[in-house]
């Protein structure tokens, strides 16, 4: 029993992620099967030129071989796990880890440090058993930590080959997010330019979910991170049933798509769920918005229910459109004014002097909003050139102006609200059944594909709710994913965000349920996530999955 481990974790250790039939024969053991040339998803000319001698590979799947399907070398691989921290990123390096392990004795992986930086710095680790068997079905990216370093400029790319060539590596896997997938895919074109012989290869990661498609089910540590809100949710819920005095506001993680907050709602039935995408569909403004809260708060009220839970989705402010302009022109302002408004530091001049660079529109409305969010709103950055939502208070704003709506309207019920974020609270937890088997299976993917030496491809494992003996894996070209979008200035060739499709199946269930769960306590309470027990509870995906492909019995 290692002293660094809970009781649970420990336990834990022993569990022995399950794998698609096609990856059980070992890495060395997979026929690999090539479909047709593929296209980016949109402007195809534009991503064709930028991605010329990677654009357009085959679509693989896998199959199980009985016989060696390449003679297979020592392999030098590195790691690196890149943005927000997603549960069972430690697995996915256990899958590549045991996938190259396999291969032939004297393969080796390497992790790198703290995120892309430490790629394009040299700074690593190797992984050797010892510490690799301390975090297998661990949540948190601690092995080796991450990081959000850009890689995007030729004098960061030519370090990489630097490193590349003096740590004699065979391949790169990079573990992230729809920024980070771009990003392999541009290193992986650099590295193809240049004849540099490494691959370089995604996993896609992200609480968000927002890293989906046709091939890409689900992005892994979405079913850890919501069960894990899902439960803290239901406890507020039973806590509000049993005082019945408070209104508590949840705002949910997820920079951008309200993916976690319609799982949220799917799992716990609140009686007001906000979802980014439907307001923004809608035109609403900010004032629309808040008089849909005010309006359950008081029919709720007038039964007698002075208490109730609404989910608010991080990314909703820059959803609502006159607040998405705003962005928009901010982040523009930005890019080009950036250390003059910056270096004023008082924030009524800040104000000022984003608003000589601004539509008046714009100005009038961030000039309106309480102070601390208008700084909120001319923070920093990320080096993705994305507004740092999280740290928008949108749940206090929100809560301030169902109050003065309240009054305006003399109501005479009683609103006393207490606020929440859940975050980081669910980044780290330790990976479900799914997330853990779904993980190594992703890394162990990875593995095949760095064996047949293919790049700019991202590990895909698919037919999901189907249970493992169905899954099913291969890669995925990562420039058929992309498109061209306005990226902190500039037209940028990114993957194509997944937000919340207002006529698919999650959605549509949600909507068909939300007024009986606004008049009612129709609360469930998920509970902890299950790691030992009965399959129906402990191998159960989650409801935005089951629903996508018509498997909720
Ligand atoms: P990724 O897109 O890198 O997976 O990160 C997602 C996320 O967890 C968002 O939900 C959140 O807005 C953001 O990261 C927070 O970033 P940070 O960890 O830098 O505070």
């Amino acid at each position: 029993m290692s002293e660094n481990l809970s009781v649970l974790g420990n336990a834990r250790a022993g569990y022995k992620p399950k794998l698609p039939p096609a990856l059980r024969n070992g890495t060395l053991k997979v026929l690999i099967n090539s479909g047709a040339a593929t296209e980016s998803v949109r402007d195809q000319d534009k991503i064709k030129a930028l991605f010329p001698n990677t654009y357009g590979a085959p679509l693989l799947t896998f199959e199980a071989a009985e016989d060696k399907q390449t003679a297979g070398g020592p392999l030098n691989v590195g790691v690196v796990l890149s943005g927000g921290q997603a549960p069972g990123g430690h697995n996915v390096i256990a899958g590549i880890f045991d996938g190259i392990k396999s291969v032939i004795g004297g393969s080796k992986l390497y992790g790198f440090l703290g995120g892309p930086g430490g790629l394009v710095d040299g700074k690593y680790i190797e992984i050797d058993h010892a510490l690799m068997n301390r975090y297998r079905n661990t949540g948190g990216f601690d092995i080796i930590q991450s990081g959000r370093t850009k890689l995007e400029s030729t004098e960061q790319f030519d370090k990489c080959i630097e490193v590349v060539k003096k740590m004699d590596l065979n391949a790169i896997v990079i573990i992230g997010g729809d920024d980070s997938n771009t990003n392999a895919a541009v290193l992986a074109e650099y590295f193809a330019a240049k004849k540099v012989p490494c691959s370089v290869i995604g996993c896609p990661k992200t609480i968000d979910g927002d890293l989906k498609n046709e091939y890409i089910e689900t992005s892994f540590g979405f079913d850890t991170a919501v069960k894990t809100y899902s439960e803290l949710i239901g406890n507020i819920a039973r806590d509000a049933n049993s005082a019945q005095k408070y209104w508590h506001f949840i705002k949910l993680m997820g920079r951008s798509a309200s993916h976690i907050g319609l799982e949220a709602a799917l799992q716990t039935h609140p009686n007001v769920c906000i979802i980014s995408e439907e307001v923004k569909e809608q035109n609403l403004t900010l004032a629309q918005v808040v008089h849909s809260i005010t309006k359950v708060v008081i029919s709720r009220s007038e039964a007698g229910k002075n208490f109730g839970i609404a989910l608010i989705p991080e990314g909703l402010i820059e959803f609502i459109p006159e607040f998405g302009t705003l962005i928009s022109e901010l982040n523009e302002a930005l890019a080009h004014h950036e250390a003059k408004i910056k270096g004023l530091g008082d924030v009524a001049a800040m104000t000022n002097a984003a608003c000589e660079h601004i539509s008046p529109a714009s100005a009038t409305l961030l000039k309106s909003l309480p102070l601390d969010i208008q700084l909120q709103l001319m923070l920093d950055r990320d080096p993705h050139g994305n507004v740092q939502v999280s740290l928008i208070e949108t749940e206090k704003l929100l809560i301030e102006m169902v109050t003065k709506e309240l009054k305006n309207q003399s109501f005479k019920g009683k609103f006393a609200a207490q606020n929440h974020f859940f975050g980081y609270e669910g980044r780290c937890a330790a990976p479900s059944n799914f997330d853990a088997d779904y993980c190594y299976s992703l890394g162990y993917a990875a593995s095949v594909l760095v064996l047949h030496k293919k790049t700019g491809y991202m590990s895909s494992v698919r037919n999901l709710t189907a249970g493992v003996e169905n899954w099913t894996a291969g890669g995925v070209p990562t420039t058929m994913m992309m498109n061209i979008e306005r990226r902190h200035g500039a037209d940028k060739p990114v993957i194509q965000k997944a937000l919340v499709e207002l006529k698919g199946k999650p959605f549509k269930y949600f909507a068909k349920h939300r007024e009986e769960w606004a008049r009612g306590e129709e609360y469930l309470y998920p509970g902890p996530i299950q790691y030992f027990g009965p399959s129906e509870v402990c191998d159960v995906t989650n409801f935005t999955l089951l629903l996508e492909h018509d498997a909720l019995k």
